[in-house]
Parts: C-alpha cells; structure tokens; sequence
C-alpha cells in the first residue's frame, strides 16, 4: 500500500479493533435508553463538521490576526461562529475557542482574578461542579473559593445565605452555574449580590445552554459579566465551549484563552459550534427544549409517584436527582442497577450527603438525549416505573434480567439518531 493510499483508508480497514468497538459502542446506544444529563446526539451537520479536513489547520490568533497563512476561509467559519453565538444569546463579545468547560472557566478566572482571591462558587456536593472551586480541582487550590449551596429543607439555592456569605467574605468573583441542580437560578438576584460588594458575576450554564437559547429558561447574558458554557449538552452541538462576555472584558479574555492557556483553535469544533448555533435559532429547537423540559418533569413526577425522593421536589429543567440518603444502597449502586436494565445514568451528590464522592447517595437523570431521539410523556412515564420497580431492590438481578426487553423496546421505538 502507497503512502498517499494508506492515508485514504477507512477506518475498518486501518483499525478493526477500534471500528468494531465504535459499531459496538453505537449500537450499545440504540438499544438503551440515555439519561447522562451532560450528553446529547449532535447533528449529522454538525458530526459532518467534525469528521471534515478542517482538522488539519493551524490558525493560531484570532480572525484577520492568525500567526499562519492559509486562514483566509477559516476566518470567516470563526467569525461566523462568533456573530451567531452573539445574535443566538444576545451577547457583546463571543470567544469560541475554548477546548472544552474547564478550560473556559480556567481562561476566565486568569483574566478576572489573581491567585489567593477569594471566590465564591456553588457546592460541588450540592449541585455545583468541580472548576468551581472543589480542591481536587485547579480552582480551589489557586483561589480561595467560599461555597454557598441549597436550603435544607426547600434544597433549592439560599439567596438570602449568598448575601450573607458575600458580605462577609467580599468575594472578587461570584460563579453561579452548576450541574446537578434543577431549578430555576435566579441571574438578577445573584447579580445584585455579587454588584452589592462590588465583586464580579460569572454564570456557568454548561447544563442549561439549549435551554436559555431556546428561551425556556431565564438568560443570565443581561446580568452577568461573563458567560461561560459547553457546547455538547443541552445545546447539542460538538464537544467544546464558548465565552460569552461584556465588551469591557472582550480583550482580556481572548488574551488568556490564546496565547494564555490555549494554542491552536480547533476549527473542526469551531465550525460545528457554528452549525450548532444556527439550529439553535429554528423553531424547532425551542419545541425541542420545551419537550426536554416537559420529559424531565413527566419523569420526576413518575419517580415520586413511584415511591422515591427528588431533590428539591422536582424539576424546572432538563435534569432530576433521586435522593438516596435514607436507603441501604448507594447511588453508585442504583446506577449500576439501572445499567443492567440499559437505563443510562449517573451517580450524583446529594444535599445532606453522608457518603463518599466515589459513592454518593442519588442518581441524576437528564432527558436531553432520549428528547433528541423523540421520547416523549408517555415514555418518561413507562422508565419511572421501571426505575421505580428497580429501586425497590438494586440487588436483585432476576428482576433487572426481566425489565430489560421492556427498556429495548422502548429505545427501539425511538430514532436511532446515530449515523452509521
Ligand atoms: N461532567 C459534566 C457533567 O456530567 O455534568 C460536567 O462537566
């Protein structure tokens, strides 16, 4: 084989192994049922973008400022990706460079903040997530991150403790944004804190993009002096993230997302973010988001008729966790569980956790991949019987052997979605 022909191979041809694993991988998703609240099935546009010779170019800089020749056509993909994400969430200025969430947030907290300054962030084991602030990651150890999290009884967000919290401790930076929290946040009320002390405010909506772009949540653009988010969740569009930011902050958040922390753009994930924003404005999007909405609260409302607990009582968004605390088993353990039955999820920390990370006491459902595929009421109402069925005992194999087909059959009567 010539070298100019090995580089033209297919995949099955170069690597069986992992084109076998891939096909198995696919079809793994096909026949279960996916409940992981941060994945969605991209479009084939959008995979297209992805897959394209895009992948080759070095275009290090920004639009009309690159350190490389040949940019000329990639400049107008990411100047295109950045006048859609400004018109989709009515932002001043769009970064979209960053590789991936932690990224973003790293470049935002290089430009706003010094090491030692105090932040405040939401509790990892309350819903928030590891960049803000958690001491395993680089935010808690170069800041001094001070944690609010949820009222006990309501586990929703403790405005009134926020306030407390920022008077006392004079944060530089407010974060407001998590991952396992299924309520509305209220962008205007943390803003006013975090202006009342005079601190910055940056809101995270990694989970809860597709939604606010649809417009089924509240957006934080208006309040916030920096927006960061991924690209792949609720939003549906390739791996990746986006900087959304105030005009005022435009030049020092490009700075430290390149040259700061990041080399060469990914214009393969920057066109398909692109590709992403323009769906994100059909009409068809939004009824998309609503149903995303609509199959999360069916399936809340499923769970608690069935007999489990839901933080916080239910959901306002994509997502539910189910509250383990005052049962035998672990939430690594009921995820499991639900695995053998083909019921995709993930283990999450609930308020008031008494087990380990590793372990944690809830299971978090999210319904923006099984809403791509067209689930519907219906459907949520069927798995929160299940899940239920499950629950009442995670050990007992028969029981999840059985319940199974049940599962299949309702993937199969989803859309694959999945290209071949
Ligand atoms: N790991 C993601 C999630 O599952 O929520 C957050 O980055």
């Amino acid at each position: 084989m010539s070298i100019a022909t090995r580089a033209s191979a297919s995949l099955q041809t170069t690597d069986p192994e992992i084109s076998a694993l891939i096909e198995r991988d696919r079809e793994r998703h096909i026949r279960t049922l996916n409940f992981i609240a941060s994945e969605n099935y991209a479009s084939q546009a959008v995979l297209e973008c992805l897959a394209s010779h895009l992948n080759v170019k070095y275009a290090e800089g920004y639009p009309r400022s690159r350190y490389y020749q040949g940019v000329a056509l990639v400049d107008d993909i990411e100047q295109i990706a950045i006048d859609r994400a400004k018109q989709l969430f009515g932002a001043e200025h769009a970064n979209v460079q960053p590789y991936s969430g932690s990224p973003a947030n790293m470049a935002v907290y290089f430009a706003l903040l010094q090491p030692g300054d105090t932040v405040m962030g939401m509790e990892l084991s309350q819903g928030g997530h590891l960049t803000h602030g958690s001491p395993v990651s680089f935010s808690g150890q170069f800041y001094k991150f001070v944690h609010y999290g949820v009222d006990p009884e309501s586990e929703v967000i403790d405005y009134d403790h926020v306030a407390a919290l920022a008077g006392e401790h004079r944060p530089k930076l407010i974060v407001a944004g998590a991952s396992a929290y299924s309520r509305v946040i209220d962008w205007q009320r943390l803003a006013e804190i975090a202006g009342s002390v005079g601190a910055r405010f940056m809101a995270d909506i990694a989970h809860i993009a597709g939604l606010i772009a649809a417009g089924v949540h509240p957006s934080p653009v208006p309040y916030a002096d920096v927006v960061t988010t991924t690209t792949h969740k609720s939003l549906r569009g390739p791996r990746g993230a986006l900087i959304l930011s105030k005009q005022e902050l435009a030049k020092a958040i490009d700075r430290t997302v390149f040259p700061g922390i990041q080399g060469g753009p990914h214009l393969s994930a920057i066109a398909a973010k692109a590709v992403c924003f323009r769906e994100a404005m059909e009409p068809e999007f939004r009824a998309y988001q609503q149903q995303v909405v609509d199959n999360a609260r069916a399936l809340a409302e499923g769970l608690i008729r069935g007999g489990m607990k839901v933080v916080s009582g239910g959901t306002d968004n994509h997502l539910l966790v189910v509250k383990l605390l005052d049962r035998e088993y672990s939430g690594k353990a009921l995820a499991k569980a639900l695995e053998g039955a083909g019921v995709i999820t993930s283990m999450s920390t609930v308020p008031g956790e008494t087990r380990r990370p590793a372990v944690t006491s809830g299971v978090r459902f999210g319904t923006p991949a099984v809403t791509t595929r067209g689930a519907t009421e219906a459907q949520m109402q069927r798995v929160a019987q299940i899940v239920s069925t499950i629950a009442e005992n995670p050990s007992d194999e028969a029981a999840i052997a059985r319940l199974r087909p049940e599962v299949e059959a309702i993937a199969r009567e989803l859309a694959p979605v999945l290209p071949a």
